[in-house]
């Protein structure tokens, strides 16, 4: 079995290329190529996806194989695609497949691969040197067309588009990051390519160190690498970036809902290390009137770092804690680190079990492998055992029994010191021969080491799936929430993620906008970064612009470092104060809408926050512009991200937009100066569009949603409305409500249509106001019945 030895392979030899095809013979669902030596595969998944796998040694081993071996993060295997037609012409020049959508043809001299819409025009096709290999690694080349631009790649710094940039997929503690960085805490090798009148996706399938060169060692080429030993692909048509998104869940999954709670604020510091300050906090909210939902416990928490323990002397009595905060509309929720403190002959209960079953990581020599982490030396869980997976899983009972809702995984790229902290030691990783996994399926952590941060989400997701106002034995009645800062592609069906430890800095609010647009087009959706920013010291403008934009990230969540200044909304004195409250009214009127969009997130894999582009790729003025987006389909922001700053430039694409805050109508294609005090944030709707507000709540389940206003803008639009009890798993059995909402213009007066309410959700009765902005508001007593309203 040839090494594969990950990030530190460094031999450089020539590549050594695919040879001619020889013959093909056809399954099912696969073409077979036979080129020598090498074997290449062509599978057709769908009328828009095809699968592509290659191996020099003509033998097929990739681990990410659903089926037949474990595919962390394909969770749809080739076999249980159905089976779509497609049909085989073969030439003297070449080999075509052509499905309902897309053909692809096969050049026999080179086996490079093109591929062509109907109407002829190329996507993903392969350069003349197609497919190759060299000692260790294999790779893949395409052309990068005129007009292309990459989105994608999961957690990137920078801005949109990644054309001449090179990203690596090799999980890390991404500490200090910048708009250079390269490595991050994720690693999703997934993009969208973008042409004005076609898009792609790919998805690399490879748990190995991996890298795309987009166009940077030599323009016009895109260079996929892979330090594992066959290259293995899928290729999405869209022709638009929402259909590509829809297929590439198909195949890695979804997120499941959130519960309800989960879309509200978070409050979050390192630390509030004490019950009491943690009391005083809950007291401030309710008192100030600033909606809450949640408080995040960090490290300090914990008695000595160590996992799953309370500090006897900090939380004297966590259970009675976490119910007065529950009184008081508080959810809790926990950090938990994958380090388990080194401790032999302390009853440490962890370690002592995970030594004696043998859960915790070894080198390839055998010996326990340790290294150092907040509870000093350490020692780690193999996440990619199902029994250690298990076991921590039942782990988090400590947790739940007492009250915790939902559970925030950190430092699982894994970030390990080689000496204890603040001892100046370099980060370490496990080694990269480390033997991991189960028994029948051993592998290295070569193989592995980006899966750990997804594989310990895995553990605690379905733990908690089990536990949550459950008993461990019948599954749980509650939806939990999970944060992780390391995860891979399939992600999103696990946890939500936070971009890791940003600054303080004006940069990085700006940046927080494309980091968190290309997650979602990464197929990760509930996403956020810290609000004030976690390093450092933001000022009381810096904060108050943070909240406005942080109203608008899918994971709503205020966070700050150790030793930095307090950054909760009440630090900064009363216009801060009031910029805060208001804003995070605002969300938590916009919860209707919001949670629509997780649901469309949960069924379709759509994201929740896009940039311009997702709506309007065939306009190229969207292709760089990251500093707008996109919440849902109807609602525009156009953020401001810099001190001083009280006026900005804003696109309005084509059709028609209303102003937020002043129902100033606009004919796009168009460019405005918006006014933009400290106290707005230039906020947009477009015409047709459909907004369900509800009353402001300080915690989203203060009251039952008693009325609802849907309001709704002049044009031509359609939404539904998704609702469910918002925090149990019975909308898995159809106890859900879907309203259809439609407005179309006609003789001069807006028409809404409201259909008949599907699903099994009782909605209690309720007031609902249709307000057509600027025209007029008729109300009603909603009884899911159908309604047909005149406006004008
Ligand atoms: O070594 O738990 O990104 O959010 O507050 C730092 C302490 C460990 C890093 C996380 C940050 C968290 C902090 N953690």
């Amino acid at each position: 079995m040839p090494q594969y030895f990950g990030k530190l392979q460094t031999t450089e030899q020539p590549w050594s290329i695919i040879g001619p095809v020889q013959s093909i013979n056809n399954t099912d669902r696969t073409i077979h190529f036979n080129c020598g030596e090498t074997s290449l595969n062509i599978s057709i998944l769908a009328p828009n996806l095809i699968r592509v796998r290659m191996s020099p040694t003509g033998e097929f081993t990739n681990r990410s194989v659903a089926g037949r071996k474990p595919s962390h993060s394909v969770t749809l295997p080739d076999e249980e695609w159905e089976i779509v037609p497609f049909e085989v012409r073969e030439t003297e020049e070449k080999i075509e497949i052509e499905t309902a959508e897309i053909l692809v043809s096969v050049k026999r001299d080179r086996t490079s691969i093109e591929c062509f819409d109907k109407s002829g025009k190329p996507f993903a096709s392969d350069c003349d040197r197609a497919l190759g290999w060299r000692a260790g690694a294999t790779a893949g080349w395409k052309r990068i067309e005129t007009d292309e631009h990459f989105y994608g790649f999961g957690e990137r710094t920078g801005l949109l588009d990644k054309l001449s940039e090179v990203k690596t997929n090799w999980t890390t503690d991404a500490l200090d990051y910048n708009s250079q960085t390269d490595e991050m805490y994720q690693a999703i090798a997934f993009y969208i390519a973008l042409n004005p009148d076609r898009a792609y996706g790919l998805f690399f399938n490879t748990t190995f160190w991996s890298q795309f060169d987009i166009g940077a060692e030599k323009p016009g080429v895109l260079r996929m690498e892979t330090r594992g030993p066959e290259l293995d692909y899928y290729i999405i048509y869209g022709p638009e970036p929402a259909r590509i998104l829809a297929t590439y869940t198909q195949l890695t999954g979804r997120m499941p809902l959130a519960p309800k709670w989960a879309l509200g604020y978070h409050q979050c510091r390192w630390s509030y290390e004490s019950e009491d300050i943690v009391r005083e906090l809950a007291r401030e909210f309710r008192d100030r009137q600033i909606p809450c939902d949640v408080i995040h416990l960090d490290i300090d928490y914990m008695r000595g770092y160590r996992v799953f323990t309370w500090s006897p002397q900090r939380f004297p009595d966590p259970a009675k804690l976490i119910a007065d905060l529950k009184a008081v509309g508080f959810k809790v929720v926990t950090i938990v680190d994958p380090g388990v403190k080194y401790e032999p002959e302390a009853n440490y209960e962890i370690f002592d079990r995970g030594v004696e079953n043998d859960y915790f990581v070894r080198t390839a020599e055998g010996k326990l492998f340790h290294g150092y982490v907040w509870p000093d030396k350490a020692v780690f869980p193999d996440f990619l055992r199902p029994e250690v997976r298990q076991w921590w899983g039942e782990l988090h009972k400590s947790l739940t029994e007492i009250g915790i809702a939902g559970i925030w995984n950190d430092m699982n790229e894994p970030a390990i010191a080689e000496r204890p902290f603040g001892d100046g030691g370099e980060h370490i990783s496990f080694p990269l021969d480390a033997p991991q996994g189960p028994e029948a399926d051993r592998t290295t952590h070569a193989e592995t080491h980006n899966l750990y941060g997804l594989m310990m989400a895995k553990a605690c997701a379905e733990g908690l799936r089990k536990l949550r106002g459950g008993d461990g034995l019948r599954p749980a009645t509650l939806r939990s929430f999970v944060l992780t800062r390391s995860g891979f592609a399939g992600v999103q069906r696990y946890s939500s993620v936070w971009m890791g430890d940003n600054q303080s800095l004006w940069d990085h609010l700006e940046m927080s906008l494309p980091m968190l647009c290309n997650m979602g087009l990464s197929g990760v959706a509930f996403v956020g970064c810290d609000i004030g920013g976690f390093a450092g010291n933001a000022t009381a403008e810096l904060f108050a612009r943070w909240m406005q934009v942080g109203m608008l990230y899918p994971l709503m969540r205020g966070h700050s470092a150790m030793s930095t200044a307090q950054h909760e909304p009440w630090v900064f004195g009363d216009r801060t104060e009031k910029i805060c409250r208001e804003y995070i009214n605002l969300r938590y009127q916009l919860l209707p809408y919001i949670y629509t969009l997780f649901w469309e997130a949960a069924t379709a894999g759509t994201p929740i926050l896009r940039p311009l582009l997702y709506h309007f790729p065939r306009d190229r003025t969207t292709y760089h512009l990251y500093d707008q987006v996109l919440l849902g389909p109807s609602l525009m922001a156009a953020p401001v991200y810099r001190p001083g700053v009280e006026h900005r430039a804003v696109y309005l694409p084509e059709g028609t937009w209303f102003d937020w805050w002043t129902g100033e109508c606009y004919h796009g294609p168009m460019h405005i100066l918006a006014d933009a005090p400290l106290e707005k944030m230039p906020l947009y709707v477009r015409g047709g569009g459909i907004i369900a507000i509800a009353p402001v709540r300080q915690f989203v389940s203060e009251q039952p949603l008693d009325s609802l206003k849907m309001r709704i803008w002049p044009g031509t639009g359609e939404w539904t409305l998704y609702e469910d009890d918002g925090h149990s798993f019975e909308h898995e059995k159809g106890v859900w409500a879907t309203t259809n909402y439609k407005v179309y213009l006609e003789g001069g007066k807006v028409i809404v249509e409201i259909a008949g309410r599907e699903g099994e959700f009782a909605i209690p009765s309720r007031e609902i106001t249709v307000e057509v902005v600027g025209i007029g508001e008729q109300r009603f007593t909603d009884d899911g019945t159908v309604r047909r309203l005149i406006f004008g």
